[in-house]
């Protein structure tokens, strides 16, 4: 009999990062199961962390290039592949210039050491502004504030969520997200935990959602209203005399400025904005002073609305004029061991934003990649600059970014398309040619991205559990192949030796890792020895670091940015105005499921079985003024487009707002996921106008979104 074995790694779908215990037998999974030896997660999993063998396990995966022919998908080889991949960039940048080839990069691409690692080398190659990704559908503000303020995009800070008194969490549903720019996993326990000792959490969001059932207290509030919430609250900070920026007051300037900001907004005035009594959002402000440490956590509601980068600004500001930024039990940064954030310092210049605008809309660059609301009009709309070709890695704009209708079309109508993507999907299906990359258990890890963003310093590597086949690439071998192809002749093969000697000889990426952990922050950490440990390394609670992580030029944080500044007339004018739209009654907003993962992992049977989850949640006043029952159907009609979908009414939600997941909308038959097709429900982006966008950073207006429901 085969002997049975147990592999420890670090789960990679999601921001958690869990450790996982898998026992196997031969190629045999006989178990899943959350690691309770890993540091940070100390065995939590989520049912997506098991269905990672479905992946691993599922036929309608592709392991190999398939070309789109008359006759239907063929199967090549990865040379004509990458052949026809790299012909058709070269002949396409040669006839329409380099902007005419655009990348998308999804999600899973940041969960990925390989993508992560040399897809920028491929992407620069292309030398085209036409950069796109799923960060403008999420956490762009939050980048873009954390730029403003402290230097750099990632330089997020993090909450201090196993030490903090008091949490106050706005626009985030961590119990079932598992945290986002905030690695976290067993969340909930660490929730509960901070109520033990004593402290509160507390949750302001539409919805009375997974996260407020566990919460000391919930507060409702009118989606994108969160900006009034965050003034007024810093207006009583003001009031009160309770401001101090603690230690970090003697590199921190624009005090006053804030406090000149905040003076016309009342706990009383923003009360018909945001839905909120006053009496309610002076005994928050009241509350978090108090607390002896406490942080703000703002996220994906928070940034994707009209105010996502003012708001995001102002959770940062809260935070430093309370006296919690930089402390214990407060908001800090990591100090990961492979550091992501310190080369930066070295560059001359760290202007990331705005160094270029898009053809069309004049939107803003930030980090070397345009807003992707404006994807499907730059490949529509005819003249010098057209996006032609489009090459998407672990993306899936049509169900992920706005106006799902017209990304569909806009795809359509490529030249030429490649997906890095091992299913055909609503995206993929568009393409000529798509590249299958290994899947999670087929190949190495370790999390490049997320270490930067977790509330504990620990690092882990995953070994490969299954080795792939023969005919399969991995991510890396993927873009490094294509980049290679890309080079001019002599200096290819000068630069792929160089390449392969450093970096990517017989152990993959393990060179650059292993290369940054010894220059990295901490002494004697090397690959080895992070292997060797199998369950991972604690290295330790987040520290307080100012100012010399800051990586602003002159070391010196401005409260107030020019780029905030210039946003504040809009802020004031909608408060006055401060109107609803009579066609549009209703204000949509998404929401998570704790067995999906964004439009992937559907395909699952163990994750999508049972009870229909794609509903649209509605409070039972508004079901009563349609006459609506559980189950029956509605249409819900935005500024785009009309959807029909079954209804599940409750008490927790607001009345005048509807919760629905996005995600969803397996529809189109040319697809080769049917687990997924069987459960389709409807694409929620179909309703996302991409004319509504964050002012300031261009990210996409995915909460609050005007619509009306009639009955069916
Ligand atoms: N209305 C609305 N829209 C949203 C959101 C919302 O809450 N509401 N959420 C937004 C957010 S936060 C995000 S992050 C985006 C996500 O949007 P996207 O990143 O565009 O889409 P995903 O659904 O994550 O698609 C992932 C794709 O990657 C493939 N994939 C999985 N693993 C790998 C891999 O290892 N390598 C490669 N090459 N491919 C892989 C999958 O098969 C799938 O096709 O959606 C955004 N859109
Ligand atoms: N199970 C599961 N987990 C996931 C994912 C998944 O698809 N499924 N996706 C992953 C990804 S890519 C991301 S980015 C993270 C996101 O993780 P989170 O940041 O936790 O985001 P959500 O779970 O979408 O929760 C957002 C909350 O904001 C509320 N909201 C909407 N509009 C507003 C508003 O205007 N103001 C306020 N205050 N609240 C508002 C919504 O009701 C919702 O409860 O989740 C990750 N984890
Ligand atoms: S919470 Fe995220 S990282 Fe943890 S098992 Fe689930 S999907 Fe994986
Ligand atoms: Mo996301």
């Amino acid at each position: 009999m085969t002997e049975t074995k147990t592999h420890y790694r670090a789960c990679n779908v999601c921001e958690a990062t869990c450790g996982l215990e898998i026992k196997y037998q031969g190629n045999k999974i006989l178990s899943i199961k959350g690691d309770k030896k890993d540091p940070l997660s100390k065995g939590h999993i989520c049912p997506k962390g098991v269905a990672l063998q479905d992946v691993y396990y599922d036929k309608e995966r592709l392991k190999q290039p398939q070309k789109k022919t008359k006759e239907g998908w063929q199967t090549i080889s990865w040379k004509q592949a990458f052949d026809e991949v790299t012909d058709n960039i070269k002949r396409i940048q040669k006839q329409h210039g380099k902007d005419a080839v655009a990348t998308y990069s999804g999600n899973p691409g940041v969960h990925n050491m390989g993508a992560m690692l040399f897809m920028p080398l491929f992407s620069r190659t292309l030398k085209s502004k036409n950069r796109y990704s799923a960060t403008s559908v999420d956490q762009l503000a939050d980048q873009l504030a954390a730029q403003l303020l402290y230097g750099h995009q990632l330089l997020v800070p993090v909450p201090d969520l196993d030490r903090t008194d008091c949490v106050l969490i706005i626009g985030a549903n961590p119990v079932v997200s598992n945290g986002s720019m905030m690695t976290a996993p067993k969340v909930a326990q660490r929730l509960k935990d901070i109520q033990k000792r004593g402290g509160q959490v507390i949750n302001v969001d539409p919805r009375f959602t997974e996260t407020s059932k566990l919460a000391d207290q919930h507060i409702y509030i009118n989606p994108a209203a969160d900006v009034y919430l965050l003034l007024a609250m810093l207006n009583e900070v003001f009031k009160n005399n309770r401001e101090t920026l603690g230690h970090v007051k003697d590199f921190t300037h624009g005090l006053a400025d804030i406090k000149e900001l905040v003076k016309d907004y009342t706990p009383k005035s923003v009360a018909k904005i945001t839905g909120i009594k006053a009496e309610v959002t002076q005994q928050l402000a009241l509350d978090f002073c108090t607390a002896k440490t406490a942080c703000c956590y703002t996220r994906f509601g928070a940034s994707t609305q009209k105010f996502g980068t003012f708001t995001q600004w102002l959770g940062n500001i809260f935070n430093m004029v309370t006296g919690n930024f930089d402390k214990a039990g407060g908001v800090m940064f990591t100090k990961p061991a492979f550091d992501i954030i310190e080369p930066a310092r070295k560059q001359k210049n760290r202007k990331t934003f705005g160094k270029y605008h898009s053809r069309l809309k004049g939107l803003p660059s930030f980090a070397g990649e345009l807003p992707v609301s404006v994807l499907a009009d730059e490949i529509m709309t005819q003249g010098e600059g057209q996006i032609k070709m489009l090459i998407i890695n672990s993306g899936n704009p049509v169900l992920s970014t706005p106006n799902g209708n017209k990304m569909d079309k806009a795809l359509a109508s490529l030249d030429y398309m490649v997906s890095i993507d091992f299913y055909i999907n609503e995206s993929s299906r568009h393409a000529n040619i798509i590249l299958p990359p290994t899947s999670s258990l087929e190949r190495d890890h370790y999390n490049v991205a997320f270490h930067t963003l977790a509330i504990q310093n620990t690092v882990k590597y995953s070994e490969t559990l299954f080795a792939p086949s023969k005919e399969q690439r991995s991510d890396r071998e993927i873009f490094v192949e294509l980049w290679a192809r890309m080079q001019p002749k002599g200096i290819k093969s000068q630069i792929k030796t160089w390449l392969t000697k450093r970096h990517i000889n017989k152990k993959g990426e393990r060179g650059i890792i292993d290369d940054g952990l010894k220059h990295g922050p901490y002494k004697n950490l090397g690959l080895e020895k992070v292997i060797q440990s199998k369950h991972g390394i604690d290295l330790g609670a987040l520290q307080p670091c100012m100012p010399e992580r800051l990586l602003n030029k002159d070391q010196q944080i401005h409260l107030l940015p020019e780029e905030i500044k210039a946003d504040i007339a809009r802020v004031k004018s909608v408060f006055k105005q401060n109107h609803q739209d009579s066609a549009y009654p209703m204000q949509l907003i998404g929401r998570r499921d704790p067995r999906t993962n964004n439009s992937w992992m559907h395909n699952s049977y163990r994750l999508i079985k049972g009870k229909a989850r794609c509903l649209a949640l509605i409070n039972t006043a508004d079901a009563e003024i349609h006459k609506l029952q559980n189950a029956d159907e509605i249409t819900v009609t935005s500024a785009t487009a009309t959807i029909t979908i079954p209804v599940k009414i409750t008490d927790d939600i607001k009345q005048g707002i509807i919760s629905i997941p996005h995600g969803w909308g397996h529809t189109f038959a040319d697809m080769k996921i049917s687990t997924a097709q069987a459960n389709a429900g409807v694409n929620i982006n179909i309703l996302m106008d991409e004319n509504q966008i964050d002012e300031i950073s261009g990210n996409a207006v995915l909460s609050g979104v005007p619509v009306r429901i009639e009955k069916v």
